[in-house]
């Protein structure tokens, strides 16, 4: 390395320091204490959230639960959810975690989230809604075979403006339910392109991501996001979507979440009905979570409160 990189280096770790930013770390979460250091755990009303649970299909036997409450209110905060006390950047994100399992219950309106999200109603890209920074995992309990990708830019709850992509994949069967850009709820602009990659998914037979352990993962960087996951049977990664247009990828820093909650309007196709709170709890159960910094852009590994 040459004395002017050397200079540019020192720079910016300047800089990082002169504005109160540090270099993050990463972030292991193996969940076999009581307590974390680097997550609030929170559950409203009846449900329940527990670190260092017991559970044998876990790597080391101890899991995080979420447990969603029979009866609870729709709305994520209504039920259980782990955020971190940081912010985090650019990097890889990963999970080994069992989404809900409503089988007893085929009506049940429930989803197990696993994202990173920032929205302070500021609006730093000038575009008139509020910055709203959101990578997303999400699964509907009532069809644990598919899993929905979201990125978000732009959302304002008032009138649910937004700018979104978004992908759901039937993995059971290897069908790509859509690949959209979205300014308004249900109204889908199809994706072509670097931003539809891979254009096609290899089946997983009889994956259910609510019977066994899976690693999932997100690669995100300020030209693309990579949302991935590990096959369980081959133990090979699968890629599920590959996506690059820089303008529709956030920016910023972001909490990063696991959570579980009653959804009564957000429904599978085909499933208008799908919309009950469950009668008995549901819980989802993580394993670890990890976060790596990214070793190729300087400046967003940062860790913001
Ligand atoms: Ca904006
Ligand atoms: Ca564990």
């Amino acid at each position: 390395m040459n004395w002017l990189i050397w200079c540019v280096a020192l720079g910016i770790l300047g800089l990082a320091a002169a504005v109160g930013v540090a270099i993050a770390a990463g972030l292991v979460e193996n969940w076999d204490a009581a307590t974390s250091d680097s997550f609030e755990l929170s559950a409203p009303g009846q449900s329940l959230i527990t670190a260092n649970a017991s559970d044998p299909p876990a790597e080391d036997g101890k899991v995080l639960e979420l447990r969603l409450a029979a009866g609870s209110a729709p709305g994520p905060g209504n039920g259980p959810e782990a955020q971190t006390l940081d912010r985090f950047g650019y990097g890889t994100y990963s999970t080994r975690l069992k989404t809900a399992d409503c089988s007893g219950q085929p009506k049940a309106g429930v989803v197990t989230g696993y994202f990173v999200y920032f929205n302070d109603g500021q609006d730093p890209n000038g575009d008139g809604v509020p910055d709203n920074v959101e990578i997303d995992f999400e699964w509907l309990c009532a069809e644990p075979q598919v899993v929905y990708l979201t990125m978000w830019t732009d959302y304002r709850d008032s009138d649910e403006a937004q700018k979104r992509v978004a992908r759901a994949i039937n993995l059971q069967s290897g069908t790509i339910l859509f690949t959209c850009y979205f300014e308004a709820f249900g109204a889908c602009q199809s994706l072509s392109g670097a931003e539809n990659q891979p254009a096609t998914i290899t089946a997983i037979p009889g994956y259910d991501s609510s019977q066994e352990y899976i690693v999932y993962g997100l690669d995100w960087l300020s030209n693309g996001v990579t949302w991935w996951m590990m096959d369980p049977a081959t133990k090979q990664k699968v890629i599920l979507w590959d996506y690059h247009n820089q303008e529709r990828i956030p920016p910023a820093p972001a909490y990063y979440f696991t959570n579980l909650w009653h959804t009564a309007n957000w429904t599978p196709d085909g499933m208008p009905e799908a919309t009950q709170s469950p009668t008995v709890p549901v819980s989802t159960w993580v394993d670890w979570t990890r976060f790596e910094p990214s070793g190729l852009e300087l400046f967003l590994p940062l860790i913001q409160r």
